[in-house]
């Protein structure tokens, strides 16, 4: 009965987490995703596009293994696209994402260092997307 007493205690407490969890819902910058390596020694995550973010928005990837990165628009009319670029030259991504499309890239990091994601579409004379918070970072160890 005691034992039963604390189950039911933990399930009251994770309820109360997960409804606090809720009821909070505001902004807060997504924790680090450490994107999984698969059998196949690819690392593969999904990254979900609106209008203006990418979530995650902050992908966590080894160095020397390929990544492969499902990216999934849903928005219904605005395009926007996903750049990664090293100034130094060791990356360099740059994938248009038209509304409500899913396009698959495929690159491998070779530096260390973190590097910003960002859609640099604008409808001029509006601020780019990246103004308006569509940006992330990839950081590679
Ligand atoms: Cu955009």
């Amino acid at each position: 009965m005691r034992y039963f007493r604390a189950i039911c205690t933990v399930g009251l407490l994770l309820s109360i987490h997960g409804s606090i969890g809720r009821a909070a819902d505001v902004p807060q910058p997504d924790p680090p995703s450490v994107v999984p390596v698969v059998s196949d020694g690819v690392q593969r995550a999904t990254v979900i596009l609106d209008s203006y973010s990418y979530a995650p928005n902050h992908l966590v990837v080894e160095a020397g293994k390929p990544v492969e990165l499902t990216l999934t628009s849903i928005t219904l009319i605005t395009p926007h696209n996903f750049i990664i670029k090293d100034p130094a030259g060791s990356l360099s991504v740059e994938q248009d994402v038209g509304a409500g499309k899913t396009v698959t890239i495929k690159f491998t990091p070779t530096q260390p260092g973190i590097f910003p994601i960002y859609c640099d579409k604008r409808l001029w004379p509006m601020p780019s997307h990246r103004d308006k918070g569509m940006e992330g970072k990839l950081e590679v160890r």
